[in-house]
């Protein structure tokens, strides 16, 4: 990709050029100590092997990361930070970058499954899911699970609504979605006829967006759509959605010409769960409150009398396949979090919960014009 395409700061109205990429009065504040020592701030573009991308109100500054990469993998600095840079030198260095307010953190699929960080301070989690090909539910209840974990908003986007041969194949793979996410929008688009993306223009012209899902699912496509110009590189020839093709190889943070930021990822063939409990229990909403109405507090809901999660299977309020895909996440959830130090975990989830709780504060505050 070519960063001269990115929407020049200068364009902006805003009081301070980086309030396009999301800066604001807290920011600042906690920014205050680095200024003072002559840091400048600026948010990461992207990285990749020891350097990366911050855009600071000077323009794009490539910089080295080396003290920004500690042993810790939750902890390596990654796009959507908010660095602290020096302001000369060569090479420049991160010197820090400020406590994040939401992340989205999958589980490598390394033996050691640890935690990797894809994106960070985001209000939105965008989980594209391509139309042409079968739906996977399951994958689309982890992805949501990640999402709701880490602190952002998730939405899920249906992409290349064109290639569904008729309106009521199409309004069936909708429900079918809809059921499967609760409390989430669920939006079609197509970037062929354009549909459905005004809807999602309005949504990330607000905030931080991160556009996440596997390979060819169309998300380098609909973050040139929402450019309005082809700044990211896409699939060149539509072949099987998400056989290995890897088109978009960095995560890539945008500033979108209406107001926004949209960080592209690359597709992820997979995404583990990383401690997720309270993220798998919001994906699956309506089992958590079945289970609030069973007779036995501590009901497994196998054979137990009076247990309201079974009834609702029996009525068919509640199908098979998601109570099995609940059980299955939760399951691998507990291995993930017995694997991993419980002291490290609680500490880094207390300093997120603390952070995001303050992030959306800030964040409804902003949308309500109180700030
Ligand atoms: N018919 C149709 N094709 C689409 C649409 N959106 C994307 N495509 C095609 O789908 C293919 C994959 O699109 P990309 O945008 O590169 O997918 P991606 O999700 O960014 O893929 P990775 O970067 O590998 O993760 C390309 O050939 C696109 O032209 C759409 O709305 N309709
Ligand atoms: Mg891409
Ligand atoms: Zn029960």
């Amino acid at each position: 990709m070519s960063f001269s395409a990115l929407p020049s700061l200068t364009h902006t109205s805003l009081p301070h050029a980086l309030a396009a990429l999301g800066w604001d009065d807290a920011w600042e504040a906690e920014f205050a100590p680095y200024a003072e020592q002559g840091l400048l701030a600026g948010r990461v573009v992207r990285v990749d092997r020891g350097q990366c991308d911050v855009m600071t109100a000077d323009g794009i500054v490539r910089a080295d990361t080396a003290f920004v990469t500690p042993h810790d993998p939750l902890r390596v600095i990654c796009t959507g930070d908010w660095a602290a840079v020096e302001a000369t030198g060569n090479p420049r260095y991160v010197k820090a970058y400020l406590p994040r307010r939401t992340a989205f953190v999958r589980s490598t699929s390394s033996q050691r499954s640890e935690g990797q960080i894809l994106a960070a301070n985001v209000d939105h989690a965008i989980i594209a899911v391509s139309l042409a090909v079968e739906l996977d539910l399951g994958r689309i209840e982890r992805f949501l699970a990640l999402a709701w974990e880490s602190g952002a908003q998730p939405l899920v986007v249906l992409t290349k609504a064109d290639l569904v041969p008729d309106v009521a194949t199409l309004g069936h793979l909708v429900q079918d979605v809809e059921a499967t996410a609760p409390g989430v929008q669920v939006l079609t688009v197509s970037s062929v006829t354009g549909e459905g993306t005004d809807v999602l223009a309005a949504i990330v012209g607000d905030g931080t967006s991160v556009l996440l899902g596997v390979s060819g699912a169309g998300k380098s496509t609909l973050a040139n759509a929402l450019l309005g110009a082809e700044v990211m590189e896409v699939q060149a020839a539509r072949e099987v959605d998400g056989k290995g093709r890897h088109t978009t190889t960095t995560r890539n943070l945008l500033a979108l010409p209406g107001g926004g930021v949209l960080i592209d990822t690359p597709g992820l063939r997979g995404v583990g769960l990383w401690d997720a409990e309270a993220g798998v229990g919001q994906v699956f909403s309506e089992i958590e409150e079945y289970a609030a109405n069973c007779r036995f507090h501590d009901c497994a809901h196998e054979a137990e009398p009076g247990c309201a999660v079974l009834a609702a299977l029996d009525s068919g309020e509640l199908t098979d396949r998601r109570l099995e895909s609940y059980r299955k996440l939760l399951r691998e959830n507990q291995r993930i979090v017995a694997k991993t130090d419980a002291r490290l975990r609680s500490e880094i989830r207390r300093d997120w919960r603390l952070k995001s709780a303050e992030g959306r504060a800030n964040y409804a505050a902003k949308r309500s014009g109180r700030v």
